[in-house]
């Protein structure tokens, strides 16, 4: 350790909207904070995803801070699903508002994080070389912040510009004139797909595995509808708070229905009404779609049917329609004008299932179908999620031990919070907890809260460390599990991130927590208020 190290009480790596948090409650219990951030400002997903079409899908009403209520009453959201570019305003007025950006460090990438158990302290280093000694270590790393670009032979050959959604340039991108070409259709290829193909002279989609997506309904947020959520902002928030996702669609719109018939009760003559009168919307109502596995495959067959009708080639149609798996397994995808896109005359779908990528030449991409010529190349294909921004940094524990070892088979931890043998650190959203499966803002909230309760128990108690035992670990591992099993989260023949599945190699396990926000946060409350349960203070 250098003698410049700065010393501190808590380091918060990430300042997105969970380290900024972080920041800002810690500092407010009167400890000494700094944030280390990669990227030039805040913002952590919403300042890297600036790709056309990035927005979020969970109404911005909801998808904002409830820790102020000054914060919640002077901000105007304009539309239903805000866009990236609104975000990140968001973001950035926050920064400004509660004077956050002086005890964050940007352009500052965190290498290694060492913990020094005679004097109970994490010894962090930064690639420029940056030293800093901290009682505590947060880690507010995101769960999508490392992209995955998978190797593909020849790819650095190509002679034109290559873009990946996950850290997409800053001034933006002209593709007019360009013949582009994007690889994934996941929420970030699905969004960016029709925006792209409005600029691009042509466009060429290759897609591995076509989607569920349902429309997003997003639209401007009437002056009327956020003043009746803003009154109504105390109930919203109690009730997400209690709620499986974090979300109720309190913002006084309609866009989503909320499902309460059974599939399996319908009759054909039913199914066709509903598609007739709410098209992907209809799909929406039913039940039982996430919880039996029949009436999901009958939902399956309805959403092809859905995509023949609204794609004109029934070729295009056919590559477009998902087999093989249930809806529900992966993420839910959403859109606006997705499926329409393929009826453009300068698009092109190339189904990867009839013949993949054999490799990049510096013209184009050449399959088993034949070669594309393209003049730019869009990764959209995803993150090495919730663990690969972590385990990127050198983290070692009590006794030397690396947290890449400990997770070599897959994450564990205590509640998501904490992991055995490495005491003092905490992963804000990590695996194990609800994190991904739910509104990120009010999961980061509630996990902030409890990670600052926490040190302030053990400041009025005289604690210095905090770990979890190794059989709360164990039990709680087992737990996020068996909640999982029997889901179509956990289908065998689901092939999600959520699972690892998407990075070769990566162990195969569940990685976020199935059992809701609310239910959840009543076992982190019960934990804590039994002395911590499970976790050994010293
Ligand atoms: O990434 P993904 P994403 N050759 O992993 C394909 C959040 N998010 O960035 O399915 C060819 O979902 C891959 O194909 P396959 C949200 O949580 C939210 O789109 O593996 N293709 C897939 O099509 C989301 O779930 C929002 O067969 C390859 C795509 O790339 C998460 O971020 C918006 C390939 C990757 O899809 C990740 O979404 C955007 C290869 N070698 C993102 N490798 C909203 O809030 C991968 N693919 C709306």
């Amino acid at each position: 350790m250098t003698a410049a190290a700065v010393q501190l009480d808590a380091v918060v790596v990430g300042a997105g909207f969970g380290g900024m948090y972080a920041l800002h409650k810690l500092r407010e219990q009167g400890l000494r904070v700094r944030v280390l951030e990669a990227g030039a400002d805040v913002g952590g997903t919403w300042y890297w995803n600036r790709y056309p079409g990035a927005r979020c899908d969970v109404p911005s009403v909801e998808y904002s801070y409830s820790f102020s209520k000054e914060l919640q009453e002077e901000w105007d959201w304009t539309e239903i699903m805000a866009a990236q570019p609104e975000i990140l305003r968001y973001a950035n007025h926050v920064a400004d508002r509660f004077g956050l950006r002086k005890d964050i460090v940007f352009d500052t990438r965190v290498s290694a994080a060492h913990y020094d158990d005679a004097s109970g302290r994490w010894q962090i280093e930064t690639e420029a070389g940056g030293s800093f000694v901290s009682r505590f270590l947060l880690l507010a790393t995101g769960c999508l912040s490392e992209p995955n670009t998978p190797p593909i032979e020849g790819a650095d050959q190509f002679a034109g510009p290559v873009y990946h959604t996950g850290r997409w340039p800053h001034e933006g991108v002209d593709f007019s004139g360009l013949r582009v070409g994007i690889i994934g259709t996941g929420s970030s290829g699905v969004q960016a797909i029709p925006v792209i193909a409005e600029a691009a002279e042509h466009l060429t989609v290759f897609q591995r595995t076509p989607n569920y997506t349902l429309p997003a309904g997003n639209r401007p947020l009437s002056r009327d509808q956020l003043q009746r959520a803003k009154a109504r902002y105390e109930t919203i928030r109690r009730a997400e708070r209690r709620s499986q996702g974090g979300f109720i669609f309190g913002f006084g719109g309609n866009a989503f229905i909320a499902p309460t018939e059974r599939l399996l009760e319908t009759t054909e003559e039913q199914r066709e009404a509903a598609m007739d009168a709410d098209g992907f919307a209809s799909l929406r109502r039913y039940l039982d779609i996430a919880l039996d596995p029949e009436a999901n495959e009958l939902a399956c067959e309805m959403y092809r049917e859905l995509v023949r009708r609204q794609v004109r080639d029934p070729d295009t149609a056919e590559k477009l329609s998902p087999r093989g798996y249930p809806i529900g397994c992966k993420r839910p995808v959403i859109d606006t004008g997705y499926l329409d896109t393929f009826n453009r005359d300068n698009v092109t779908l190339v189904d990867l299932r009839r013949g993949g990528i054999e490799r990049i030449v510096p013209t184009g991409i050449e399959t088993s179908q034949g070669t594309f010529e393209i003049d730019a190349l869009v990764y959209a294909t995803g993150f090495d999620a919730m663990t690969g921004t972590i385990l990127r940094i050198d983290i070692r524990g009590r006794d030397g031990e690396s947290l890449r070892e400990a997770w070599e088979a897959g994450p564990c931890s205590y509640l998501g919070l904490q992991v055995h043998g490495f005491p003092n650190l905490f992963t804000i959203t990590g695996p194990g907890s609800p994190s991904v499966l739910t509104n990120m803002i009010i999961s980061i909230e509630q996990h902030v809260d409890w990670i600052s309760e926490c040190i302030a128990y053990m400041d009025a108690n005289q604690l210095s460390r905090v770990e979890p035992e190794a059989d709360a670990q164990r039990a709680w591992v087992e737990h996020v599990n068996e909640v999982a099993k029997g889901t179509m989260l956990t289908a065998p023949t689901c092939q999600s991130w959520y699972l690892g599945a998407n990075i070769p190699g990566k162990p195969r396990i569940f990685m976020p927590y199935v059992g809701g926000v609310g239910q959840y946060r009543e076992i982190c409350d019960d934990v804590s208020s039994d002395g911590y349960r499970g976790f050994r203070l010293r």
